[in-house]
């Protein structure tokens, strides 16, 4: 259906990796051939895919020439304008190399520390001079499984001295982009430090730019822990710390499965596309996923094409919701108000605080107020079910 195509306004976007995923597993080994990065944008482009994200390594490969970069920066450049494709995200891969094996910005040797915000530093030039608007930290090795070689504290205050490093230098480069930490509570080590949304936002406070560093909550990762996905994202908003988001899908409580958006989870990633829509969310709708294992190339573009049109569909789902007398009835009927109380409330004065203590309350009458909330889900799930 046209109404579900995808254009550029959508502003969709996919990592490199995504796409260029080869399906291998930690039992078993790659079932597709390498797909090349500067074919990987341009099949996205040709999709009306809005921008792509990459790691340092996805775009030039570990230890290339300064010939073979500089060959492969051109052709990205003139890829990103023939497809009219930007490049909406940069990160450094900190993770693969072994010597990340006990973390980069965590790890106890200085060496590695030093090394990582080298790594940092060399791709966030290259991440400014593509356009970048966000750069991403996924701290994939910072963490531990043997709690006696390393105290999460001492962890957290190299991590912090790592970040107050880059932001100084993001910001005497006079690099525009915003900075966006990425939680995960596992995987691949067996606790990584920064969990969750909430572990990031305390970190932020303690930085010494807390101005340019904000989150980058992925669905996957909030329902590996068990959590909801459209709490930790609502919170990172009210906050004004959403600097990114990490789309796809996750069954809780397992391994990171990076599914495609919209295959699990249907009533949560309802509520993800209403925050984002409802709030006229500026960054990207971005997919941060994996095509099946059992897939082929082109299965590949099914998994692309099939994320965005389940953005859409749901986002039209939203429209519904927001337009439905009944659904919008039984809100109304459940947020009372009483400006006068709420004054009292919303500002602190002894006397305020007097007069509330004086204030009669009838707790059983006010129990009896009735939710009609069996009412509101059931109508809810029969939108999405495409009944209503
Ligand atoms: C994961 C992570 C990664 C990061 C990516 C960007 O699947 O565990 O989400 O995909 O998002 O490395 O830094
Ligand atoms: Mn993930
Ligand atoms: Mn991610």
């Amino acid at each position: 259906m046209a109404a579900f195509t995808p254009k550029k306004e959508h502003r969709f976007s996919f990592g490199l990796w995504c796409t260029a995923n080869r399906g291998r597993d930690p039992f078993g080994e790659e079932t597709r051939d390498r797909l090349d990065p500067l074919t990987n944008i341009k099949e996205l482009g040709k999709r009306n895919v809005y921008g792509f994200n990459y790691h340092d390594d996805d775009l030039i490969p570990f230890g290339a020439s300064l010939q073979q970069r500089n060959k492969i920066i051109k052709e990205t450049k003139k890829i990103i304008k023939d497809y009219a494709i930007v490049c909406s995200m940069a990160t450094t891969n900190l993770f693969y190399h072994r010597v990340f094996k006990d973390g980069a910005f965590t790890s106890h040797d200085p060496h590695v520390r030093a090394y990582a915000l080298q790594k940092v530093m060399k791709n966030m030039e290259l991440g400014a001079e593509l356009g970048a608007k966000t750069y991403v930290f996924w701290g994939g090795r910072e963490g531990a499984e043997v709690d006696a070689a390393k105290t999460p504290g001492e962890a957290i205050k190299r991590y912090r001295e790592c970040m107050n490093f880059l932001c100084a230098h993001a910001r005497r480069q006079g690099y525009g982009f915003r900075f966006a930490i990425e939680p995960k509570p596992n995987e691949p080590r067996g606790d990584i430090f920064l969990a969750t949304a909430g572990h990031v936002l305390a970190f932020i406070e303690t930085l010494d730019d807390p101005e340019r560093v904000g989150v980058n909550p992925e669905i996957e990762h909030s329902r590996m822990a068990g959590l909801n996905t459209y709490h930790d994202f609502a919170q990172c908003m009210e906050a004004g710390k959403l600097y990114h988001v990490d789309l796809g899908a996750q069954k809780p409580n397992r391994f990171d499965q990076d599914l495609r958006f919209g295959s699990e989870d249907l009533k949560e990633t309802f509520f993800v596309v209403k925050l984002l829509e409802d709030h006229g969310w500026a960054g990207t709708r971005n997919f941060d996923e994996h095509p099946y294992r059992s897939e082929n190339e082109q299965g590949v573009w099914d998994f692309v094409e099939g994320s965005m049109r389940s953005y859409l569909i749901l986002w039209e789902k939203v429209k519904r919701f927001n337009a439905d007398k009944k659904i919008q009835q039984i809100l109304k009927s459940v947020h009372n108000s009483d400006p006068a109380l709420e004054l009292l409330m919303g500002r602190y004065t002894p006397e305020g605080a007097e007069k509330l203590k004086r204030h009669s309350f009838d707790p059983m009458a006010l129990s009896k107020k009735r939710l009609p909330y069996e009412e509101l889900d059931q109508r809810l799930q029969e939108l999405l079910l495409g009944v209503a």
